[in-house]
């Protein structure tokens, strides 16, 4: 097998080279030969000084994370780094690309640091649920100090190695030419017999023992009490680093790792880290190729396509929206400006750069005017004979290999591509709302869509910072479908004697932003009906029916599942006293607790996305936990609502569907999939690849 750390020595420098792509992570692999290249420098006598650095793209990305959870290979990481500090010739870093997480610890255990400036640097072992565990909590705030190091590593950012408070790591920092400073530092140590310099002996970051403690507790404070608990424990092992001798420290450090690792919590982020990168696997990638977009289309300029003329011009695009009539174009362009002043508002856009993309804007009100755009996309009409007009008008203006895009999430892809003569052009695209907060892109494909044509749709949602998730064009995409199945189950709870608020904040304090009946206020109730019915809940929705008939359209009328007045969402007895008249009527049931509630919400929405994945229309399990943790609020420590149920247990969420489904109410039938994994003694996590 081929050695991951090349070996080699100049006039006395050993360069020993990370070699194991695509990162460089410390996998058993690589922790082997790197420990049997060092213990050959050290014997070799021909080597006065030891040179570390990273072959590829980057230094090192930190430990392998698809190790964690499994017992422990050694060399283990801590102690692998202990070796080479305690090196007796001098060890250097030479960073350029990344060193983060366990590669900035591996930086810090040697004993110099030679970097490129614009080299990013971090500890991301926060987004895993994790801390730094190979003593980056006791050697980085040695030498940067408590505020730096609790800075850099409970929010988990990277910094630009040259950059501000990130510079005391380093011994030299150039522009290029990474690996001759490094090769000409290693000399100058030699010629000036400087010894081993010992990171765990350093003190310049912990003798001021005020300011320390000061930054402690800023840092506690705003923790707060509750919260994640990585955060925690990285608080606790910083501060230790300036109370514990360093071999304590570390104990310490080790002893807080293991039990974050082992948690819940960590285990459904390092999915949803593997999940988003899954994500991108798609087949039409290895076929397909990107087209050329320079001006995009928008038809429709409502809340949705607003959003998306906004964005695509902030990502540089030309862009063309095509409005029915002047009146609505001048309606769009004013909702297509809040936006843009909403966005250098937040400091996503300069004033200057906002009046300049408006030269890229072309408002017209005819379809004609699309005849050069590269990519359309359909925001208008909310039907699909409307949408299917639409999409029979463009074929006859667009040019040959434009893209044509229906951003509906219920837009049957095939049948809007029938309607043209350009099938394998044709697609969906549906972004998120809002369009300009969301993350998720919902790229759907249709029987005839074609590899460019999906390849370009994907590119162009990366271009707007999007993530773009594949699904089948079928009616509700990912999204919809699991939002929609999500209502029924919190409908069903209400008539079986919850009340909204009930479901409201059993929801809210499983993890979800909103409860549903919050959301669906949020949304507007004719836009929520809209969607159940086209997810087939049609007869799960006398009660949401009653509410609109009522006039109860939501916030904007300031009364839906609540009553709104100043000081937000008020339980309204009227809405209470229609639950209860209608409940009456079908009967109700027990009363359920939040446990009950949690339960069914994730039961009915893990059934949907398992029946989407027993049908195809989605890759893998892992897509619709990425799709609803981007673009539904869903939270992103439970790892999405298909590992959420790896975690609570597929046989009871499948023997609960089941008790649903005595009433006779096919929705609730758990779908064959649960019953095979089940059966095989498997998890949706098997059937991510
Ligand atoms: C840690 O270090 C703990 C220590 O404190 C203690 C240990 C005891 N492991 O993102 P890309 C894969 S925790 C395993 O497309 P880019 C990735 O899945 C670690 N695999 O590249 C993908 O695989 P595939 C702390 C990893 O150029 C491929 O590499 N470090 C790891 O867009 C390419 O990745 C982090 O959290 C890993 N550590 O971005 C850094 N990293 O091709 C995580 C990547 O099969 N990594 N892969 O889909 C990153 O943030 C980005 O990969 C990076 C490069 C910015 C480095």
């Amino acid at each position: 097998m081929a050695l991951t750390v090349g070996y080699e020595v100049e006039e006395g420098v050993a360069v020993l080279s990370l070699q194991n792509p695509p990162v460089n992570a410390l996998g058993i692999a690589l922790r082997r030969d790197l420990s049997a290249a060092f213990e050959t420098a050290l014997a070799d006598r021909s080597v006065r000084v030891i040179v570390l650095i990273g072959q590829g793209k980057l230094f090192c990305a930190g430990g392998d994370i698809s190790e964690f959870g499994k017992p422990f290979e050694a060399p283990w990481v801590p102690e692998l780094f202990n070796t080479v500090e305690q090196s007796t010739k001098p060890v250097i870093a030479a960073i350029h690309g990344a060193a983060l997480g366990g590669g900035m610890e591996l930086a810090l255990a040697c004993h110099y640091r030679v970097c490129e400036a614009r080299a990013r640097i971090g500890f991301p072992e926060v987004s895993l649920g994790l801390l730094p565990g190979a003593g980056g909590t006791q050697r980085a705030p040695r030498l940067c100090g408590a505020e730096t190091a609790l800075e850099l590593m409970i929010t988990g950012k990277s910094v630009a190695a040259g950059s501000g408070a990130a510079r005391v790591f380093f011994d030299l920092i150039v522009k290029e030419g990474l690996r001759e400073a490094a090769m000409t530092f290693a000399r100058r140590l030699v010629e000036k017999g400087l010894p081993v310099r010992r990171t765990r002996d350093a003190r310049n970051g912990v003798k001021d023992a005020a300011a320390y403690q000061a930054a402690i507790a800023k840092w506690r404070k705003r923790l707060g009490k509750g919260g994640a608990e990585a955060p925690g424990e990285i608080l606790r092992c910083v501060e230790a680093a300036a109370l514990l001798p360093f071999d304590v420290g570390m104990a310490f450090e080790r002893a807080a790792f293991d039990t974050l690792e082992q948690s819940e919590t960590s285990r459904a982020l390092r999915h949803v880290f593997f999940a988003e990168n899954k994500v991108a696997k798609i087949p039409e990638a290895k076929a397909g190729h990107a087209r050329a977009l320079e001006q995009i289309g928008v038809i429709g300029g409502g809340t949705r396509g607003a959003g998306l003329v906004a964005l695509s011009l902030m990502a540089g695009f030309d862009v063309v929206l095509v409005e029915k009539d002047a009146p609505s174009l001048a309606r769009a362009l004013t909702r297509l400006r809040r936006l843009l002043d909403r966005a250098v508002s937040r400091g996503q856009l300069s004033a200057l750069q906002r009046d300049g993309i408006e030269a890229l804007l072309h408002g017209k009100t005819d379809m004609v005017a699309l005849s050069e755009a590269d990519l359309v996309i359909v925001a208008a009409g909310c039907d699909a004979l409307e949408q299917g007009q639409i999409f029979a008008q463009l074929d006859a203006v667009v040019k040959d290999g434009a893209v044509l895009a229906s951003a509906s999430p219920f837009a049957d892809i095939g049948a809007l591509a029938d309607k043209t003569g350009c099938a394998e052009d044709v697609l969906g695209l549906h972004f998120s709302l809002p369009t300009q907060m969301s993350d998720l892109v919902e790229v759907a494909v249709g029987p005839a869509s074609g590899a460019d044509a999906v390849v370009t749709a994907t590119t162009f949602a990366r271009k707007l910072g999007k993530v773009p998730v594949r699904v089948l064009g079928v009616p509700g995409r990912i999204g919809g479908r699991l939002m929609a199945a999500y209502q029924a189950a919190a409908d069903r709870l209400v008539m079986s004697g919850a009340l909204p608020r009930d479901v409201d904040r059993a929801m809210r304090r499983w993890g979800m932003a909103l409860g549903p009946y919050q959301l669906a206020d949020v949304m507007g109730l004719e836009r929520v009906l809209a969607r159940q019915e086209e997810c087939g809940h049609g007869r799960r929705v006398a009660l949401l029916r009653a509410l609109i008939k009522d006039g109860r359209l939501g916030r904007k009328t300031s009364k839906g599942w609540y009553r709104y007045d100043a000081d937000g969402g008020q339980v309204d007895p009227e809405v209470a006293a229609m639950i209860a008249s209608l409940r009456g009527q079908t009967g109700g049931g027990s009363v359920p607790d939040e446990l009950d509630i949690q339960r069914l919400c994730l039961a009915a929405m893990v059934n949907e996305g398992a029946r989407m994945v027993e049908e195809c229309q989605v890759m893998r399990p892992g897509d619709i936990d990425v799709a609803m943790i981007r673009g539904f609020a869903f939270p992103r420590w439970r790892g999405g609502p298909m590992q959420a149920a790896d975690s609570t247990g597929l046989l009871s969420l499948r023997n609960l569907l089941r008790t649903c489904a005595q009433d006779g109410d096919a929705f609730w039938r758990p779908v064959n999939l649960l019953d095979e994994l089940i059966k095989n003694g498997r998890h949706f996590s098997d059937l991510n690849g």
